[in-house]
């Protein structure tokens, strides 16, 4: 089994982003050696700060699936990623921040519209948006691969992807920010490269994955998977993700994750 999973809203509760109900879960699976490979918006320095305060040790999916990072000491995956990047094996899918930032203020002329990507905020307005603390926003901005942007109002989501599309890049959504990601970048291409340089203890093992996730950027990944869970928001799934037949945590944030790990697992181990 491989556990593939959002973090904002999925293992990390939306609005305080704790994951308290999750720690025993963890625990389990590490004992198990069941890999749990973070597949985020998020940036390389938000996922390692926490990689290291829940001891996790295996690879990692940042901002959108623009890269996979494969630790150079991994038993599990192979390391056959082309470039090498302070401890890690780093394979690269999206495009650099700086085309990133150029292709959003293209698709803003584009468009007329004026759009505000974490560049150009402050760290004062990111944390009032997020509710991420000084040290966590700093984190945030630390972006090396894709820009979140605050989702304009007055274009609609297709001529906001056909302007998008035009210049050469992708849009998804997030929790609370639209992306603006490289072509070739996505979650679901991520995770598809992941499982091909999975290395199963056990030869005989059928390999299992098992994804979780909450908002429209999850899609792909959640497509990409054996097993794909939902995790509802606060009020309800997100209706993008509904009428899938996808099981449905029973719970929002970690404790749903927790709630809906413990069961996939003891029936794939049964
Ligand atoms: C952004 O990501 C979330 C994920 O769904 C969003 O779009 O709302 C990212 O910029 C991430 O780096 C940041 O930690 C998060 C904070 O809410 O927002």
């Amino acid at each position: 089994i491989i556990i593939f999973t959002d973090l904002d809203g999925t293992l990390l509760n939306q609005d305080d982003y704790r994951c308290d109900a999750a720690l025993p879960v963890l625990k389990e699976l590490q004992a198990k050696q069941i890999p749990v490979i973070p597949v985020t918006s998020k940036t390389r320095q938000e996922v390692e700060t926490l990689r290291q305060e829940l001891n996790l040790g295996d690879p990692f999916i940042v901002e959108n699936g623009s890269a996979v990072f494969v630790p150079l000491d991994s038993k599990q995956f192979v390391l056959s990623a082309k470039i090498e990047r302070e401890g890690y094996q780093l394979e690269l899918l999206g495009c650099t921040y700086a085309q990133a930032r150029q292709g959003l203020a293209a698709v803003a002329t584009m468009l007329g519209e004026r759009l505000r990507g974490f560049g150009d905020l402050s760290e004062q307005e990111i944390g009032q948006l997020t509710g991420l603390s000084e040290q966590e926003v700093k984190r945030a901005k630390a972006r090396e691969f894709t820009e979140p942007f605050l989702t304009p109002d007055r274009v609609s989501q297709q001529q906001l992807q056909q302007a998008v599309e035009a210049k050469g890049f992708q849009v998804v959504v997030g929790d609370r920010f639209s992306h603006l990601i490289g072509s070739g970048a996505g979650k679901g291409k991520a995770v598809r490269w992941l499982v091909r340089h999975y290395r199963s203890p056990k030869a005989e093992e059928k390999l299992i994955t098992v994804g979780l996730g909450n908002s429209p950027n999850d899609l792909a990944m959640l497509e990409a998977v054996d097993v794909p869970i939902v995790v509802p928001s606060a009020k309800a799934p997100h209706p993008g993700l509904m009428g899938r037949g996808w099981q449905v945590a029973s719970a929002p944030g970690c404790q749903g994750w927790a709630n809906a790990v413990v069961s996939v697992c003891d029936r794939l181990l049964a």
